[in-house]
């Protein structure tokens, strides 16, 4: 399946007929043609596995229902046009062998440039044929959802579409992976794997380096739900995320050069665990003794590896990490071998399904809460607070999912409780923060979703 590339369909499904049939109204009103085909790439949410794909860990994340969707026709006058349905989003122009991809300014359209450079390079196409786009969106934004992966993979396909070219699902998710960093953000890759590697029906436990896939039955008994604390957080917009990156990598230099290993090699925790034999829970043990407690001065971490700041730049850091001053690397690392550790486990109590397996899931999700809150810190009060609402409202489990800081909390709720669990979550959570208008898009129960397709008009 994998190795399949996306399904180009020559049908577009009834569900979707009337969506994709007023993108093409909006289509024609801007470019006075019409469009050739469509493309698309859900959101996604992941169950359990946090800031851990760009450590070398697998994660176990399913695609959502809610996906971008891109309306393209051809053009032979090089050039790239790109417009969307929602007008907060300014229309775009530029020469499709001349553009620039703003990371300090992430305006949207950058994101697609992302995708369509990434997949232009690929193809090794140094003038891609024209395209005039219009985009749909309706993954929320900023809400850990990947609303941003899902534009990036969709462009990307658009794309290789347009240029008469097929690659596989597996080698368009790596491709986006690396892509996508052109924004300045280094995730791991788990968004744009799931993007392409999804199936209806099943979530997928995705492991990297090399990307792989596994069908992973979710119990019977229970419902997912996502709710939206409604804080936003552009992870490009800030250094949050790739300070974490860069806390990530430090820490696992300098526990390699304190084990006598060639420091520079290592850049991720799982190489890192390769090289020294350990099982996941020494590695816990390990961090614990080599790593102290409290912040990491960035002259410390110098002196601890022997470099000047200009080669720990080099080795370590990005270009929106320089000016960080301290790191927190013990916190990270625990976080990191533990929730890899729970990831494991709950794909394993999804495939034999225990007795009380979705006590055992649900309690999973929990600690990987507290991991990411208290130990990795990035979560917020208000997702903090609602995670909380979901499990007093009969939640077996609820953790906060995406990047974090802000976004969505996935909450796993046993089926004959749904309807009572969703009042309680309207009530206690947004109606009591006047974000009643919202909840219509912000709380909803979710099922595992298809992967990108492309749609011919
Ligand atoms: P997320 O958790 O949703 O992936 P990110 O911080 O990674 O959040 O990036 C989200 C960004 O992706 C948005 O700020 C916006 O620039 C872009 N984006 C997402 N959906 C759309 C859309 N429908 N139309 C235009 N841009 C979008
Ligand atoms: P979101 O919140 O969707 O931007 C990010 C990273 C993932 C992963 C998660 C945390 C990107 C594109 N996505 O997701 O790779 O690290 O955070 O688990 O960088
Ligand atoms: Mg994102």
């Amino acid at each position: 399946m994998a190795d399949q590339p996306p399904t180009v369909n020559s049908d577009i499904p009834e569900n979707s007929k009337e969506r994709f049939s007023l993108i093409k109204e909006q289509f024609v009103k801007k470019f006075g043609c019409e469009p050739i085909f469509f493309a698309r790439a859900p959101g996604r949410v992941n169950l359990i596995g946090e800031h851990i794909d760009y450590c070398g860990y697998g994660v176990l994340p399913m695609a959502v229902e809610q996906d971008i969707v891109i309306a393209v026709a051809t053009q032979d006058n090089g050039k790239l046009n790109l417009s969307n349905v929602d007008s907060q989003y300014v229309d775009f122009e530029c020469d499709v062998a001349k553009y620039e991809i703003n990371s300090s300014n992430p305006v949207w359209y950058n994101y697609f440039l992302c995708g369509f450079r990434g997949m232009s390079e690929m193809l090794g196409l140094t003038e891609p044929t024209g395209m005039q786009c219009m985009v749909h969106g309706l993954v929320p934004c900023n809400a850990g959802l990947s609303s941003s992966s899902a534009l990036v993979c969709c462009a990307a396909l658009a794309t290789m579409q347009a240029n008469g070219q097929q690659r596989s699902k597996k080698e368009i998710a790596d491709m986006c992976a690396s892509c996508e960093r052109y924004i300045g953000t280094q995730g791991g890759g788990m968004d744009q794997a799931i993007s392409f590697m999804a199936q209806m029906g099943t979530a997928k436990k995705i492991d990297f380096n090399p990307l792989r896939e596994e069908s992973v039955m979710l119990p019977s008994d229970v419902v997912f739900v996502v709710s939206n604390c409604c804080v936003e957080k552009n992870k490009a917009a800030s250094s949050d995320f790739n300070t974490r990156v860069v806390e990530c990598r430090l820490a696992s230099q300098i526990i390699a050069k304190v084990k006598n290993l060639d420091w520079r090699q290592f850049k991720r925790f799982a190489d890192l665990q390769r090289a020294l034999g350990a099982s996941l829970s020494e590695m816990v043990a390990i961090v614990g003794s080599v790593l102290h407690e409290g912040a990491y001065m960035k002259s410390e971490v110098c002196e601890v590896l022997g470099v000047s700041q200009e080669e720990l730049a080099q080795t370590s850091l990005s270009a929106n990490t320089l000016q960080v001053s301290e790191f927190q690397l013990r916190k990270r690392a625990l976080h990191v071998y533990s929730e890899a550790g729970r990831v494991e486990r709950f794909q394993e109590v999804c495939n034999t399904a225990p007795p009380g397996a979705s006590g055992i899931l649900g309690s999973l999700m929990n600690d990987s809460h507290t991991s990411c809150s208290v130990m990795y810190e990035c979560s917020c009060t208000e997702l903090d607070d609602l995670v909380k609402i979901c499990v007093e409202a009969g939640a077996i489990g609820s953790r906060l999912t995406g990047a974090g800081w802000g976004g969505c909390a996935i909450s796993m709720v046993p089926s004959s409780v749904v309807e009572s669990f969703l009042a309680a979550v309207v009530e206690k959570y947004y109606q009591a923060r006047g974000l009643g208008p919202r909840v219509g898009e912000a709380l909803f129960a979710t099922q595992p979703g298809s992967g990108a397709a492309v749609y011919l008009a």
